[in-house]
């Protein structure tokens, strides 16, 4: 058995929270023989509810849980992490404009990245899952500057698997047997979901699916997923979320399959003519611990306008929050 890694869930008593920590304690996210110690952080009024996670994990007796720190302070919850998934956010509340919202999320994330930055692991992969997520990833990595910023990304893996599940229920065909999917961008309703290189069971998908139904159903069916699913369970996506957060540090920390790649949420490098500045959701294929962004995509004038407008859209946000973009 491997030494244990340590593993902080921000918003561990909320929804995504509650249904990821369990999956990670069994050892979905890292493995069968990796030990984990889980570090949950909540807001004050909320380590009641902790307290009952934390008893209730306990419950389980799980073989790879090795230790629980259940905590309302940053230091305590990101000392030595090896791993820190950032779900807690503040939600929209009544009246409040994005602008707001992006300002009330920095006042969350900007102390994380800092906290981050002076307690965790050198080796510390950062997920931010809370929304804003590209932006709030932004403001934790400008704040973190003695971490290299590929260590912050931004969960784009929901939107990817969700783009996967639409593919697979309209061709038939199940989604092991679909590779190369990929969402552009935001975490938003501008994202871009992809299908122009991916295959179904080793077809070209486009020449699978009417142009119609990718550009008027598609597109916006997985832009729009979140709302649906809200729509339908009065709540939003909870154990998807947790579900793709999971896979997204599995990705990122044991390796992408061979010809198939994943959607993430990086600090865009000039790939694809997003110049840096922004988290944006790029193809990735992952090894050893490391993610690369996939080069060499054809991109065709349809894909290239989609892909400006997600861009404009985080530049935009960036605007918004370029004063708390200082450590
Ligand atoms: P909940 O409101 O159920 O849970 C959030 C938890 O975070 C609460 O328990 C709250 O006490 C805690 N919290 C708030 N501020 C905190 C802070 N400063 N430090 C620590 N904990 C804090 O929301 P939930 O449904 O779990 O969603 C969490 C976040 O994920 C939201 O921002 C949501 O918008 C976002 N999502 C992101 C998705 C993505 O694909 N990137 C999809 C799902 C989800 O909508």
């Amino acid at each position: 058995m491997k030494n244990p890694v340590r593993v902080a869930i921000t918003g561990a008593a909320g929804n995504i929270g509650y249904a990821m920590a369990f999956r990670i304690a069994a050892g979905d996210m890292l493995g069968p023989d990796q030990p984990v110690i889980l570090h949950l952080l909540e807001i004050t009024p909320a380590l009641p509810a902790l307290q009952g996670v934390v008893m209730e994990l306990n419950d389980c007796a799980f073989p790879l849980l090795a230790g629980v720190v259940a905590t309302d302070k940053l230091e305590e919850a990101f000392k030595d992490v090896n791993y820190a998934l950032l779900v807690g956010a503040r939600p929209r509340g009544p009246g409040m404009e994005r602008k707001d919202l992006l300002t009330a999320n920095g006042a969350i994330f900007g102390p994380q990245g800092k906290a981050l930055n002076d307690c965790a692991s050198r080796d510390v992969k950062v997920l931010v899952v809370g929304n804003p997520a590209n932006t709030n990833s932004l403001i934790a990595q400008c704040n973190a500057p003695d971490l290299d910023p590929k260590q912050f990304t931004a969960m784009t893996r929901l939107d990817h698997n969700r783009a996967l599940s639409q593919l697979a229920e309209k061709t038939g065909v199940h989604f092991n047997f679909i590779k190369k999917m990929t969402i552009w961008g935001n975490h938003s309703s501008t994202q871009y979901p992809d299908i122009s290189q991916c295959t179904v069971d080793g077809k070209a998908a486009p020449s699978l699916v009417e142009r119609d139904w990718y550009e008027a159903t598609f597109i916006p069916e997985v832009q729009q997923r979140g709302a649906a699913i809200i729509k339908a369970r009065g709540a939003s996506s909870a154990a998807s979320a947790a579900s793709a957060a999971i896979d997204h540090m599995r990705s990122w920390a044991l390796g992408t399959a061979e010809g198939d790649w994943v959607s993430m949420g990086v600090p865009s490098d000039g790939s694809y003519g997003v110049a840096p500045g922004i988290i944006y959701s790029y193809p990735c294929v992952c090894k050893d611990g490391k993610y690369e962004i996939v080069q060499g995509l054809t991109v065709d004038e349809f894909s290239k306008a989609k892909m400006a407008a997600t861009e404009t859209e985080l530049r935009e946000e960036r605007a918004a929050v370029e004063h708390l973009l200082k450590p």
